[in-house]
């Protein structure tokens, strides 16, 4: 069976992270609020009332943070750009200094031999385009591709990929369909122009930075989804489920179309917010890669009862689970990986796992669970690399404990521990791990 040393030599070795997730310094040189920042401060909706205020305050501490990657060895780190620093309000006039702290960083990781790959969108969209509507206005597309422009303008000349949306599904989903992430909207499938209008402004950016010479990407939450049986019943959820996870968000991209989502009772012009000639801008044949986090497969049965929602989940048998209580299922990457060339054939850009980790609950468990799925997943990627597909590197999420969401500081998925009391950073086991991998891996394909 094919293990991680047989992945291909030049493999990119990475970890990632997220501006609301790590920064902190919310209120420092001009940032503007967040949907995050709003949403945090809502009593309830985060776990013991966490927020991004502090996080692991990289702000101040991202030298520390890029010794850490440093000592890793990394080839790439993956961080996201905070519209609010950028433009506080999301469109008008630049914030000079929130644009130099990416200039710094930049300039950081480059000096320390680490390749940046930013990612423009990861959730923390400015409150004042929410105020406008969020991703339910049109007009946030269009602002999006203005930032990207502003963006790459400043450190296109040192950064070579940009990821423009970082997991549109669960933006959409937890964001504008339940109400569980910010900015806390509740319109179950009608929250679908949210999606759309998300991916109009994928495309939209990704014209403003081929322009300008630079590859793109898009990093979206896939899963394979399975059936709980093969009554025809279960089969039907589970492929209506994986058009909405999945292929929404893929097809338009790779494809130019959406999939049929008649099974879930949606008009294909996802409630008027597809416009003739949108999925021509969506379309993205010169896409540079596709862009895979990667966390654990999903199980769909027919719904039990009537009314609801049009499928169940079901348990996942026999599978470990994280301390998220996720199903630990490392062969479903090989599945996944190898159903995507099925689907998309000569469509399917190269590939990169741009995260894939998971958390450990630490007052039970030593590290080690950390260790054996990074080190299974691995395996199972280099096993589809072995049946020919291109996948071109691996970003650990994370590199440090973080700001975890509607959970708050609870999952802990960093290789790197942080004490959210001090912000002290101490290396976990995974941490030295992963380091001499990385080592014993470059060394074992330069001699092949
Ligand atoms: O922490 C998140 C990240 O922001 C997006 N992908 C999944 C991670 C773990 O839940």
């Amino acid at each position: 069976m094919p293990d991680r040393f047989d992945l291909p030599a030049g493999f990119r070795w990475g970890a990632a992270t997220a501006a609301y997730q790590i920064e902190g310094a919310v209120t420092e040189d001009g940032r503007g609020p967040s949907v995050w920042d709003t949403f945090a401060a809502r009593p309830g909706a985060v776990r013991d009332g966490h927020t991004g205020a502090v996080a692991c305050d990289h702000y101040h501490r991202h030298p520390e943070d890029i010794a850490l990657m440093r000592g890793l060895g990394l080839d790439g780190y993956r961080f996201s750009v905070a519209w609010t620093r950028v433009l506080p309000t999301g469109s008008g006039a630049v914030n000079a200094a929130g644009l130099a702290f990416y200039d710094r960083l930049v300039d950081a990781l480059l000096e320390a031999g680490i390749t940046p790959l930013p990612t423009l969108f990861h959730w923390d969209l400015p409150q004042g385009l929410e105020d406008g509507g969020g991703w339910l206005n049109r007009d946030t597309a269009y602002r999006f591709a203005e930032y990207a422009g502003i963006v790459a303008d400043r450190l296109g000349d040192r950064v070579p990929a940009w990821i423009t949306l970082n997991e549109p599904f669960v933006h959409t989903v937890f964001g504008y369909a339940l109400g569980t992430h910010a900015p806390g909207r509740t319109l179950m499938f009608e929250a679908l122009p949210a999606a759309h209008h998300q991916l109009l402004g994928h495309g939209l950016a990704a014209a403003v930075l081929h322009d300008r010479g630079l590859d793109v990407m898009l990093s979206n939450n896939l899963t394979p989804v399975e059936p709980a049986s093969p009554a025809p019943a279960d089969v039907a959820a589970a492929e209506a489920y994986d058009a909405l996870h999945n292929r929404v968000f893929t097809d338009p991209v790779l494809l130019g179309r959406y999939p049929g989502l008649a099974a879930l009772g949606v008009p294909d012009d996802l409630y008027g917010a597809v416009r003739p000639g949108d999925l021509d801008l969506i379309h993205t044949p010169g896409l540079d890669g596709l862009g895979l986090n990667f966390y654990n497969p999903t199980r769909i049965a027919a719904p039990t009862g009537p009314g609801g929602l049009p499928f169940d989940f079901a348990e996942w048998p026999d599978a470990p689970r994280t301390a998220f209580g996720w199903p630990v299922v490392p062969e479903a990457l090989t599945r996944l990986l190898l159903s995507l060339r099925d689907t998309y054939g000569k469509a399917l850009p190269p590939l990169t796992i741009t995260e894939n980790g998971c958390s450990v609950d630490e007052s039970t468990t030593p590290d080690q669970p950390r260790i054996d799925f990074m080190s299974a997943h691995l395996d199972a990627l280099a096993h589809a690399t072995t049946e020919g597909i291109d996948v071109r590197g691996y970003y650990a999420w994370s590199l440090l404990d973080n700001f975890e969401w509607a959970e708050g500081y609870h999952q802990r998925f960093g290789l790197v521990h942080v004490d959210f009391a001090t912000c002290e950073r101490t290396p976990r086991a995974s941490y030295g791990w992963y380091r001499d991998l990385i080592a014993a891996h470059r060394a074992k394909r330069a001699v092949r």
